[in-house]
């Protein structure tokens, strides 16, 4: 067992930290507040390759293993979760669904400009009344011989706006139970596909999230994802490997935290003395420090358990239910440690404590982490 990090990943984790340092933290509180993200910045995640990351090199991607995926997603999480959420969502749900279970037709239509974030990507599985309860959905997708009519709403659609490219899932025959759903292909300017207001968020506000609506969309049947009833596995193994990049990011923004808060802890004086000199603040760290090594040996459990070609349902939901868990508590600690300070936009660890609860929802709440996990250790 080696812990150490190869020269090839410490050059990406360090391309990733440069990245963030100078191109994502100038503006980050400034987005915060306006709930914006200017195309321009993620054209450069598309030129340093970070849009497709595992995607192989024939559809434009940079053929970067898991352990790659995971140290970006760390370092553009400790500035910005919004910027980490775009390119997890384009990596890990919508390139990996594509590259793992499409046809070479829909690889070379759409990978291809997905993976260099030409375009980018959407996921929707969830809806009014189906979010934990993915089996039931209420979109419709009826067969008519040679396309589909998809029919009905989706909700809390990262990329909802921006994205060009939208993996949509939807039930074909609702006799057929989970058996009956289907994943397709839908493209922004179908007629009939309409994207409502965005919606104005606790945390990650500079990502885009919206409501989407079908009514009476035609989608070719060449852009169904698999074969016929399909969809809802299809969601779930996506699924798992998005878990590994969110739980990446909760331990990015648990880690941007500590990181301040270390380093305030050690200019900050009270009572003739740096506050980091005080056993309750030091005790703090102490316990940051460790969980969140823990939370990084997790999250790198589970995308190696994703190179080796191992299951990773139960890894990458340990992983995510930890991290997420500890980038909530880290980040109220990182306030605390800030004082009056932390309450404020400019020392930014209440934007990360704001960011930090999410992680704890999307791409499967910890309640549902919790039953993916009772499940894998109980099943036997
Ligand atoms: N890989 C492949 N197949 C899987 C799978 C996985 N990781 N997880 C479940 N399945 C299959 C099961 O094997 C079963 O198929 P068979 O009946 O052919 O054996 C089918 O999917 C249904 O599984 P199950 O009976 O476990 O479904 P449940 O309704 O109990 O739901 C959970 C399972 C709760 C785990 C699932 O609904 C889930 O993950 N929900 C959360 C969804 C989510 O993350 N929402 C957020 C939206 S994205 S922001």
């Amino acid at each position: 067992m080696d812990f150490n990090l190869t020269e090839e990943h410490i050059m990406i984790r360090d391309a990733a930290r440069d990245f963030a340092q100078t191109e994502l933290l100038p503006g980050v509180i400034e987005r915060d507040n306006t709930q914006t993200f200017p195309d321009s910045l993620v054209r450069k995640m598309g030129e340093l390759g970070f849009m497709g990351i595992m995607v192989d090199p024939k559809y434009g991607g940079s053929g970067m293993d898991a352990i790659s995926y995971v140290l970006i997603m760390e370092e553009l999480s400790k500035i910005d979760a919004s910027a980490s959420v775009m390119v997890s969502v384009n990596n890990s749900l919508v390139c990996y669904g594509l590259e793992a279970f499409g046809t070479e037709e829909q690889k070379q239509k759409y990978l291809s400009k997905l993976a260099t974030g030409e375009v980018i990507g959407a996921f929707c599985l969830s809806e009014p009344e189906a979010g934990s309860d993915a089996t039931s959905q209420k979109t419709t997708a009826i067969d008519m011989g040679d396309h589909y009519i998809l029919n009905g709403t989706k909700n809390w659609i990262t990329n909802g706006g921006r994205a060009d490219v939208y993996l949509v899932i939807a039930q074909t025959d609702r006799d057929k139970g989970h058996r009956g759903i289907n994943a397709f292909i839908v493209e922004k300017g179908m007629p009939g596909f309409d994207i409502g207001p965005k919606e104005d968020k606790l945390g990650i506000r500079g990502s885009d999230t919206h409501t989407l609506q079908f009514n009476d969309v035609k989608v070719p049947k060449e852009n169904r994802i698999g074969e016929d009833g399909f969809g809802f596995k299809f969601a779930m193994k996506t699924l798992s490997g998005g878990r590994i990049g969110i739980a990446a990011q909760a331990l990015g923004i648990a880690s941007g935290a500590y990181e301040l808060a270390l380093k305030y802890s050690k200019e900050r004086k009270a009572f003739g003395t740096e506050i980091s000199n005080h056993q309750a603040i030091a005790f703090k760290l102490a316990d940051m420090a460790t969980e969140i090594e823990a939370a990084r040996m997790l999250v790198m459990k589970a995308a190696w358990d994703k190179d080796q070609g191992n299951n990773y349902d139960m890894s990458s939901a340990m992983a995510k239910l930890y991290a997420s868990q500890v980038a909530m508590t880290h980040t109220v600690e990182a306030v605390q440690i800030h004082g009056g300070n932390g309450f404020v936009k400019e020392y930014h660890v209440e934007r990360l404590m704001r960011d930090a609860k999410i992680t704890q929802i999307y791409e499967g709440t910890s309640e549902i982490q919790k039953i993916v996990i009772s499940r894998g250790i109980l099943k036997d």
